[in-house]
This record gives structure tokens, C-alpha cells and sequence, in this order.
């Protein structure tokens, strides 16, 4: 596979630049970290290292050095579809150059052998209480397919520490295909009488996601733009974070990706893009479905405030601004759907919400994130189950998450393992009696 062999080639080049950072260098400080960094979430302490995205505070996410509009614009393009194979974004992920068109097609001829799901898993959705929410169920149904891991198995073989990126590299090129048809299993098992849609052969996997779902074109463009825009952004965020965490135990790929689905399924992460829809339905139902006007949408962003309550969609850890995954999203909302009532809706939120943010003068960023537009779009071509909208999510985000995992098992990362202080601790180091 060309992939592989481009991958070995880039990580022998690679290795040589971790050695020597760690061995002639490795004294240098990054980063200090202030009594409020410890309390507050470790937010800004510099002590991750990846190269698969970078996110600068004003600019947004870069993937390999490339932003939004450059990924989309560089990426070879599915023949007769506005947006690109999602199989060509993960081999620009994991390294780091666009694949030719060639490439790209031999990987989603590759990721195509690998779809097919083991029977038992759709046994194992079948046994769960049939509310349990999607993010519960595209978890355990992850968890469940362990057995499955090729990296689990070569380790109990005794596997030697350099060659570890070759089996993790195996599981995770068997998770990215099978995860798209394992969201539609759980989407059609859990709201549409469990009648499933079998794979085409023909089709690419965001193509093949969208015709497993039964949902018509355009909506195949929309999951390769949503799988893309998702992938990755950079490595502290919960989900990526916590991928990274459990793989550095060298539990297996499987691992991994259940606990970054866990860690996605937060209303302060990725299930925002789910409480964003039922926000607007509520204020949609309180006005009787009529678009409110901005007085009125200001109203019920208060009284969302005032009520204790976040406004999701709003607001970001590390981003200062407007994020451009959001500004993707518009773009193509502004031409898909510029009338939809629900895009009206959040068109207004962004009007709105920022200058009573600032006003409020809590959130240290009163933009939009990704999460603000992602729903509206889903909505329009018939995803109206939004509990369902964080899998989405997941499966875009197993891309980047897996790819750094790839990379952390050829650079031979550790074991994670900060160190903790007990408050009197901090007290002591305050100067307080
Ligand atoms: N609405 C109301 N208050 C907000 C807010 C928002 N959208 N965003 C931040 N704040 C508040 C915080 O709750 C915090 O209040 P307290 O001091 O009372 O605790 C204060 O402003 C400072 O927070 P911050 O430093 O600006 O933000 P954090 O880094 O702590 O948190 C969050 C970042 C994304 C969690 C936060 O902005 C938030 O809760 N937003 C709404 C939920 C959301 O959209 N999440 C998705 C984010 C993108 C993502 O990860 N997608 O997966």
C-alpha cells in the first residue's frame, strides 16, 4: 500500500528530530504554569506535542500547515462533487503532503475492503435500551469491536517498540472505514425501525456514508465537509486529549476512540453542536415559528444567561475569534440554503450573541465555534433526530485523533503522567498563612 510505504519513509525521516530534541535539548522550558493554569484546566500550558494541526488563537485550525479553504481548495475532489475524498484529507493528516489523485483513489479502494462491520456488533446495539443516547451506543458498539485490534495482538506477540505504528497504523485504517457505516447502523437502528441501507461498492466513504444514512445527494458533500472540518484540532482538546491519553498506555486503537467518543459526547465539547438545534427549537416553539426580531432574539439570549446556562455554539478555549470551520459552514449555508428559517436563526445569533457576550464580559471569546452552524445544515437535508449530531462529530474526529495516534507510536511517546499538588500545596507556594 503506497500509504504505508509513504508513511515509513516519512516517519524514518522524522525520528532523528524527536532524538535529538529529546537528548541534546530536552532541558529547555516551554512553558510555567500558574496556580490558575492548575485549577483552571490546564488551559495554555504548553505540553503536548503534535504535527498533525496546529490552532492559532486568531487564525483557527491549520492541518498539516494548511488552512480551511487551502485543504479544501488543494484536496483531490470526488469526480462530479463540490467537495473532496475524505480518504485523500486523512493521508494529507498523516503525512503531511496532498496525495495525487492516484493515491487518494488507493486508499479509498483500500478503506472500502476494510468497511464491513463483524455481525456481533449489530447485536450488541440491538441489546441497548433502545433512549440510550447515540454517543452511548457508537461507544460501546467501538468498545465491543476490540477484539478486532491488530495492535493488541502483535503487542501480546511481543512486538518491538519501533515497529508499533505498523499494527496501530492497521486499526486505524480499519476504524475510519467501518466508523462511517457503524453511524449509520446506530442512526437507522435507533430512529428509523432499524431498516438498513447496504453499502454501495461504487461509492467513497462520505459518499457511502450519506447512501447508508438514506439521505440524497448533496448531503454525500455535506459528510465529506463535516468529516473534514472535524478531523482535527490540535491535541489538548478533550476528545483528541483524551485518544492521546489512553493510547499512551498502549491500550489499543479501540481504546482510544470509545474514550474520545466519550469525552466528545460533554454539552461543553461536542454535544454542543446538539444543543445548539434544541436552543433554537425552543426559542422557535416560544415564538410560534415566526423569525424573532433581533430585540426579541436578545431577550432569550439573556434569559438563557440569567438562567445560569451557557449559549452553545459560543465561546472557545483556545480560539479568539470567529472560527473558520463556522465561516466554512455559512459559506455554505449562504449557498445552499440561504432561506432555510433555522439558518435565519443562527445568522441572527451571530448578530446578536457576541455584543451581549462582551457585554457580560465573562466568556473570554464571544465568537461562534463550530458547533453554531453545524446542526442547521444537517437539519435542512432531513437529519432532524439531533441527538444524533455529536456522531457526526466523532467519526470526523477519529481521523485526526487516530493520526496523531499513528505518529505517537512511531516517536515512541510515553506513558502520560503529570504531576498533581494538593491545595495546601498551592497555598504554601502563594505565601498564604
Ligand atoms: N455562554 C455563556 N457563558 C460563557 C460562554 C458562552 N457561550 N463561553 C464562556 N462562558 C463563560 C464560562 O462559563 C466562564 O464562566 P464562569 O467564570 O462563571 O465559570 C467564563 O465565561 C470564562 O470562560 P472562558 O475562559 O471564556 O471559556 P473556557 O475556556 O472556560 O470554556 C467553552 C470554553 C467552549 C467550554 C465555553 O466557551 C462554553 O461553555 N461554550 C458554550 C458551549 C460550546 O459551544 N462548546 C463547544 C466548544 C467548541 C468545541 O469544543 N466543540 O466541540
Amino acid at each position: 500500500m503506497k500509504l504505508r510505504d509513504k508513511l515509513a519513509e516519512k516517519i524514518e525521516g522524522w525520528r532523528p528530530r524527536t532524538t535529538r530534541l529529546l537528548k541534546d535539548h530536552g532541558d529547555k522550558k516551554i512553558s510555567d504554569v500558574t496556580i490558575a493554569q492548575a485549577i483552571g484546566g490546564i488551559r495554555g500550558v504548553k505540553c503536548l506535542v503534535t504535527d498533525i494541526s496546529y490552532l492559532d488563537p486568531n487564525e483557527g485550525i491549520r492541518f498539516r500547515g494548511y488552512t480551511i479553504p487551502e485543504t479544501l481548495a488543494a484536496l483531490p475532489k470526488v469526480p462530479g462533487a463540490e467537495m473532496p475524498y475524505v480518504e485523500g484529507h486523512i493521508w494529507l493528516l498523516l503525512t503531511g503532503e496532498i496525495p495525487s489523485e492516484e493515491e487518494a483513489g488507493e486508499l479509498v479502494e483500500e478503506l472500502k475492503k476494510r468497511a464491513e462491520l463483524p455481525d456481533y456488533v449489530h447485536d450488541v446495539l440491538k441489546t441497548m435500551p433502545r433512549d440510550s443516547h447515540p454517543m452511548a451506543m457508537f461507544s460501546a458498539a467501538i468498545l465491543s469491536m476490540q477484539r478486532e485490534s491488530v495492535y493488541a495482538k502483535a503487542y501480546e506477540e511481543g512486538l518491538g517498540k519501533m515497529d508499533h505504528w505498523q499494527p496501530t497504523l492497521e486499526d486505524a485504517l480499519n476504524l475510519w472505514a467501518r466508523l462511517p457505516r457503524l453511524g449509520a447502523l446506530v442512526y437507522r437502528l435507533k430512529y428509523k425501525d432499524d431498516k438498513q441501507i447496504k453499502p454501495d461498492p461504487k461509492l467513497d466513504l462520505g459518499g457511502n456514508f450519506a447512501h447508508q444514512m438514506g439521505i440524497e445527494p448533496p448531503y454525500d458533500d455535506v459528510a465529506r465537509l463535516y468529516f473534514i472540518l472535524h478531523s482535527d484540532h490540535e491535541s489538548g482538546n478533550v476528545s483528541a486529549h483524551a485518544g492521546h491519553l489512553i493510547g499512551s498506555a498502549l491500550s489499543d486503537p479501540y481504546y482510544s476512540t470509545s474514550s474520545m467518543v466519550d469525552g466528545l459526547a460533554g454539552p461543553l465539547h461536542g454535544l454542543a453542536n446538539q444543543e445548539v438545534l434544541r436552543w433554537i427549537q425552543g426559542v422557535m416553539e416560544q415564538m410560534g415559528g415566526k423569525i424573532p426580531t433581533e430585540e426579541e432574539m436578545k431577550e432569550f439570549v439573556w434569559e438563557t444567561l440569567n438562567s445560569g446556562q451557557v449559549i452553545p455554539g459560543f465561546g472557545h478555549a483556545v480560539l479568539r475569534k470567529t472560527d473558520p470551520r463556522y465561516t466554512e459552514q455559512r459559506n455554505f449555508c449562504l449557498k445552499h440554503l440561504p432561506d432555510d428559517p433555522i439558518f435565519k436563526y443562527v445568522d441572527l445569533l451571530y448578530k446578536v450573541v457576541p455584543p451581549i457576550l462582551q457585554e457580560q464580559g465573562k466568556a473570554k471569546n464571544p465568537w461562534p465555534n463550530v458547533d453554531a452552524q453545524s446542526g442547521v445544515i444537517q437539519w435542512y437535508y432531513g437529519l432532524k433526530e439531533y441527538d444524533f449530531y455529536t456522531v457526526l462529530f466523532a467519526i470526523g474526529r477519529a481521523l485526526g485523533v487516530l493520526s496523531n495516534i499513528v505518529w505517537d507510536r512511531a516517536l515512541g511517546y510515553p506513558i502520560e503522567r503529570p504531576k498533581s499538588v494538593t491545595t495546601a500545596m498551592l497555598e504554601e507556594m502563594a505565601g498564604i498563612e
